[in-house]
């Protein structure tokens, strides 16, 4: 079993999406081992995507990542970073596969409904940026 860390990002809250999304989660079998509600800050924001600091795109991002309330999960399944980074579809909602939830929820490349850790390493830090161990029992 592998976890990951996954995002209901601030557009797919405020369109009251969460639960469609929630509902895909579990019909693709993962288990939800952490979930919350979050408003993040902005400097929140910048911690959790410190590795796009130097990226054009990082004020604008984080902008958007601290606008409005967010679910953090983590999520349980074999392969669940590829398996979720599957159901998510492409960075980019014009160019996610049909049936993705980026495709179905998301509307630019900005704001494209969730996140998904994109690796072990990443998801470890980003599982520990959100969680407590004692969160996930
Ligand atoms: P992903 O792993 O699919 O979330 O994509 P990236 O790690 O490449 O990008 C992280 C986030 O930055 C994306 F979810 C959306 C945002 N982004 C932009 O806003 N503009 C870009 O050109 C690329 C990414």
């Amino acid at each position: 079993m592998e976890r990951t860390f996954a995002i209901i990002k601030p557009n797919a809250f405020a369109d009251g999406n969460s639960g469609k999304i929630l509902s895909r989660i579990y019909a693709e079998g993962f288990k939800v081992v952490g979930l919350k509600k979050l408003y993040l800050s902005k400097v929140e924001a910048e911690g959790f995507y410190y590795v796009h600091k130097a990226r054009p795109f990082f004020g604008e991002l984080t902008d958007f990542m601290s606008s409005g309330p967010c679910i953090a999960m983590v999520l349980e399944a074999e392969n669940a970073i590829q398996k979720w980074r599957d159901l998510m579809g492409a960075t980019n909602p014009a160019q996610a596969a049909e049936g993705t939830l980026r495709r179905e929820f998301g509307t630019s490349v900005g704001e494209n409904a969730t996140h998904g850790s994109d690796a072990p390493e990443t998801a470890a830090f980003e599982i520990g940026y959100f969680f407590s161990g004692m969160e996930l029992l």
